[in-house]
Formats: C-alpha cells, sequence, structure tokens
C-alpha cells in the first residue's frame, strides 16, 4: 500500500516563523493536490510536526545548533494553515526528547505513542511518498531512514524545499544515491484508477440552423427551462464544429439533464443533430493528461479563459471532458 507524508509543514518553518526555510510556503498548494488525490484513492496520509519541549539541547541555548522553534502548543507549531490535512491524518510528532535533535520522524510517534514504524506495519504501507520541509534536515533524515527500513520512498520534487541549497543539493544527491525515486505531481496521474473519476453525463450538444423550433419543442412540450442565451467565438466555432463564424449558444436544463444548442445557418442540415456529449471526470486536466499519455488525440480549445479538451471515440462522436460538480 501506498501512503503520502509530509514532514514538519508547520508555521516555523514557513516564511514569518522561528526558523523559515526561504519560500517553504510555496510548496503548500502542490502538496494540496497530492493530499486530494491521495483522500480521492482512499489512501492513509501522514504528516510530522516538530514538536519540542521549551528546554532541549536542540535549541542553541542549551548547546544546540537552532533558534527556539516548534515549542509544543504553540503557533509556530501548528501546521500551515494553508495545508488542506484531512481528520484522518496520522499525525507524527518527534523531537519531544530533551536530549536529542531528532530529525527523523521515525523518531517520532503517532497520538497513542506508536512508533512510525510500527504505525506504517499495521497499515500495510511500502511505498512512501514524502514532501515537505527542510530537504536538508528532517525530509533527508526521514527519508534515509525509510530506506534503511526497507521502504520504497518516492521523493516529491515539486513539494519538498530546504534551509540552505549546497546542504540540499547533497542531502538530494544521497537519498538519489540510497535508491530513492524522484517523482512530480503529473506522474500521479497513472496512480488514478480512470473508472474512478466517472460521475456521468454532464450535458448534450445539439447542433441546428433553427433554434426557435427546437427551443420550443423542448421548454413547451418536454418542461425544460432556459438558462441562458450566449454567443460562441468564430475560433471556437472554427475549431469544434468546422463552420467559419461565430454561432448561437443556448443553454436549457430540467433536473440534472442540460442540453446546449448551437445555433448557426452554416450547419449544412445533413450534420445537424447530436453532436457532442459532456462526460463529467474528477479533474479535467488530469484525465486529459492520462488520454494524452495514451496517445488519444484531444481537441483542445480556450474559453473564457479556460481549457476545453474534447475527444472523439473510435466511431468519432465527439466527448467533451467536463469538471465534475461533487
Ligand atoms: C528541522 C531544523 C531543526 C526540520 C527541525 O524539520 O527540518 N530543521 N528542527
Ligand atoms: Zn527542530
Amino acid at each position: 500500500m501506498k501512503a503520502l507524508f509530509l514532514i514538519d509543514v508547520q508555521n516555523d518553518f514557513c516564511p514569518g516563523g522561528a526558523l523559515p526555510v526561504s519560500k517553504g510556503n510555496e510548496i503548500i498548494p502542490v502538496l494540496n493536490k497530492y493530499i486530494e488525490l491521495f483522500s480521492k484513492l482512499n489512501l492513509p496520509i501522514l504528516a510530522s510536526r516538530d514538536w519540542h519541549p521549551k528546554e532541549t539541547r536542540h535549541f542553541k541555548k542549551f548547546g544546540g545548533q537552532w533558534p527556539k522553534h516548534c515549542i509544543q502548543e504553540t503557533k509556530g507549531a501548528m501546521f500551515h494553515p494553508d495545508l488542506k490535512l484531512p481528520k484522518e491524518t496520522i499525525i507524527i510528532s518527534k523531537g519531544m526528547d530533551p536530549e536529542k535533535d531528532s530529525y527523523s520522524a521515525f523518531d517520532g510517534v503517532d497520538s497513542k505513542g506508536t512508533s512510525l514504524d510500527k504505525v506504517l506495519k499495521k497499515l500495510n504501507v511500502e511505498e512512501l511518498y514524502i514532501g515537505g520541509l527542510a530537504t536538508d534536515y528532517c525530509v533527508r533524515a526521514t527519508v534515509l531512514d525509510a530506506v534503511k527500513l526497507g521502504f520504497k520512498v518516492k521523493l516529491l520534487m515539486d513539494g519538498i524545499k530546504g534551509v540552505e541549497p549546497h546542504s540540499s543539493y547533497k542531502a538530494l544527491e544521497e537519498m538519489l544515491e540510497n535508491g530513492v525515486e524522484p517523482i512530480v505531481f503529473a506522474q500521479l496521474s497513472q496512480l488514478i484508477d480512470i473508472s474512478d473519476a466517472i460521475y456521468g453525463c454532464d450535458h448534450i450538444g445539439i447542433l441546428t440552423n433553427n433554434s426557435n423550433t427546437l427551443i420550443e419543442f423542448y421548454t413547451n412540450i418536454l418542461g425544460f427551462e432556459k438558462e441562458k442565451s450566449d454567443e460562441l467565438q468564430e475560433s471556437i466555432a472554427k475549431q469544434v464544429f468546422g463552420i467559419p463564424s461565430a454561432c448561437k449558444f443556448i443553454k436549457l436544463k430540467k433536473g440534472t439533464v442540460k442540453i446546449e444548442i448551437f445555433e448557426s445557418v452554416s450547419f449544412k442540415s445533413n450534420k445537424t443533430g447530436l453532436h457532442h456529449w459532456g462526460y463529467c471526470v474528477g479533474d479535467v486536466e488530469r484525465f486529459a493528461y492520462i488520454l494524452k499519455s495514451k496517445k488519444i488525440n484531444l481537441i483542445e480549445i480556450e474559453r473564457n479563459k479556460h481549457k476545453v479538451y474534447f475527444v472523439k471515440d473510435p466511431d468519432g462522436n465527439l466527448i467533451e471532458l467536463r469538471a465534475s460538480k461533487k
């Protein structure tokens, strides 16, 4: 089983904190994407926190290397407020022993005092996806311990930040030499079973050269409501419908069924009728990425600053990918 493990994404390690990693907060949006993916797949998510007593040999004042940071129960020790940890997240606390640095999360325990290694074994976790702060200290120490303990480790290259460039570079080299595999988020779409992302039909699109009679039928006879009228710009009409001019665009709705009617005199009567259907997927960008990685051709257009993707089935039926609203 795979698990996501986020190391020390705490206020004190982010800009404004007591021991800030420069731009440490910039990894948070991408860590949130990993969190969302692992949640969707029902895979365990763990987060470690540096959790020091007021006095510890870890701090300069008591013989150590660091300014005071991440003192238990203080704001600095809280997870960064932008990190969207689900409530099921398993929290691992470390650094409580005043005699030890405890950079590695494998020195840590969960809320019941169970060691990280035992927690992972209980969950049948064999593969850890590790990101967080800081590359050259706690990420490095945790990753190397994980490898020693026999876990397979994927390092989230877009989800780590280091204290110092030189030592981060060295840490990275050391981790890679130990068999750690570097990955970025986009590669993870392989993890998603396509069927996982299906939520149904979003809408159907109809081409016509006389929308009035169609709209009258759907509203007066079938009880649809007119949602809005719009215009589809020329460049899109050309790309999706193969016609040389802009066209009228009317949306109808009844319950969960939506119909989009496109009207243009350029539609030849032998080509009017059902044109495409909108297929709900969880995340359009990710789904498009999967299709592209399977060498499926996509039609990509920009509309209202959004990317819209169409794909053809083997018979040539056009399918529009739609983000489902859960
Ligand atoms: C850390 C320095 C001191 C870390 C913790 O989380 O990387 N660094 N304590
Ligand atoms: Zn510390």
